[in-house]
């Protein structure tokens, strides 16, 4: 599936051509992390693997807090719609609910026609977009081509033009409707009061946080902001099971808030609890440790639970120097099993 540039050309509206966008950035892959661009990037926004890291130049924490989203009206179809998007999108990863309320009530529904040019690649980017209804396309340029790379399509539920916001870059791509679709737009300006200024405090929480775990003291601060910046945070609620027994482990768990129980079946059939979990407790290191299947299931006992998690990438890289602090702690489970 090709387009030539004059396609893209020709199907722009107006007012993004007005947009202000540098020639010399125009052919470079947002995607490549270790790019000079990206690098000069990462001087003002600092980009770890799926995680948007903001430092204070680009970011007023104070501003954020008077900040007032735009409420738009839609259906509650439109609403739930919207939520299930949020919840499978990383980047809203650290909203606690009422955020994601307001992000949801600040979404803007846009209706595109087949053919338009929703977004185009090296534009400025003042909005992201959630697919509600339709198809479109994206392309890429590619150096030394003179056609358009068909990249992916676009279904409802996805989302798109969140590069741009996420890294303060021109649009990295071009989006074209298939057809007549319906989107739901945020716009920039609420996307950094209310995603970015939620990232930093998560950030922040999870400095704290990290402080109170004990295994962790000996760590420097330099180590302690590095796990900070690959930790992802789930929200669940009371009997999500979190880890199944028997399964292979990649993740590792340190608790933000609420209780937690690791399970077992004994030869009979019967479920025996093994272990119970608080506040700043840790689990799922076992299989990490030993490269085995997981040796029991936990589930959530409190009506809330945050957990961060990172995966075993991570946890060999970060916690190289703790591991053996870990491996001592393994006889805890031992003393529940005999009691
Ligand atoms: P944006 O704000 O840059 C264009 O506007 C959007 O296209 C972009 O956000 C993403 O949402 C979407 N490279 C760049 N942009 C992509 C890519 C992509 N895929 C989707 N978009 N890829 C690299 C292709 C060489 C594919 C990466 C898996």
């Amino acid at each position: 599936e090709k387009i030539s540039n004059d396609d893209i050309n020709k199907n722009t509206k107006p007012s993004t051509n007005d947009l202000p966008h540098s020639e010399d950035e125009d052919d470079k892959d947002i995607m490549d992390e270790n790019s000079e661009e990206m690098k000069k990037f990462n001087n003002r926004v600092s980009v770890v693997k799926n995680r948007i890291a903001i430092s204070g130049e680009v970011f007023n924490a104070n501003s954020a807090k008077n900040f007032i989203a735009p409420v738009y009206d839609k259906t509650i179809d439109q609403n739930n719609r919207i939520e299930k998007s949020l919840k499978k999108n990383f980047i809203f990863n650290s909203l606690n609910e009422d955020q994601q309320k307001v992000i949801i009530g600040a979404m803007l529904i846009k209706k595109v026609n087949s053919n338009d040019v929703v977004i185009k690649e090296g534009d400025e980017g003042s909005e992201l977009f959630i697919v509600g209804t339709g198809l479109l396309k994206c392309y890429k340029n590619i150096p030394d081509k003179d056609e358009q790379t068909f990249i992916r399509d676009y279904n409802p539920g996805d989302l798109f033009g969140e590069l741009a916001l996420m890294y303060n870059a021109p649009r990295a791509a071009t989006i074209i409707a298939n057809e007549e679709s319906e989107l739901f737009s945020l716009d920039r300006e609420t996307f950094n009061n209310i995603v970015k200024a939620a990232v930093v405090n998560q950030r922040e929480r999870h400095e704290n946080f990290l402080r109170r775990i004990e295994f962790l003291n000996d760590l420097s601060e330099g180590d302690r902001a590095k796990i900070c910046d690959c930790l992802i945070t789930e929200r669940l609620k009371k009997g999500d099971v979190i880890i199944k027994e028997n399964d292979l482990g990649d993740k590792f768990y340190l608790i933000e808030s609420g209780t937690a129980e690791a399970y077992k079946f004994d030869s009979n059939g019967k479920e025996i609890v093994v272990y119970e979990y608080k506040e700043n407790d840790y689990f799922g290191e076992l299989a990490l440790l030993g490269n085995d299947p997981r040796q029991a299931s936990v589930r959530v006992t409190s009506d809330k639970f945050i957990v961060a998690s990172m995966d075993r990438d991570a946890f060999n890289r970060l916690l190289g120097s703790v591991k053996s602090r870990l491996y001592k702690n393994i006889s805890k489970y031992q003393k529940y099993l005999d009691k």
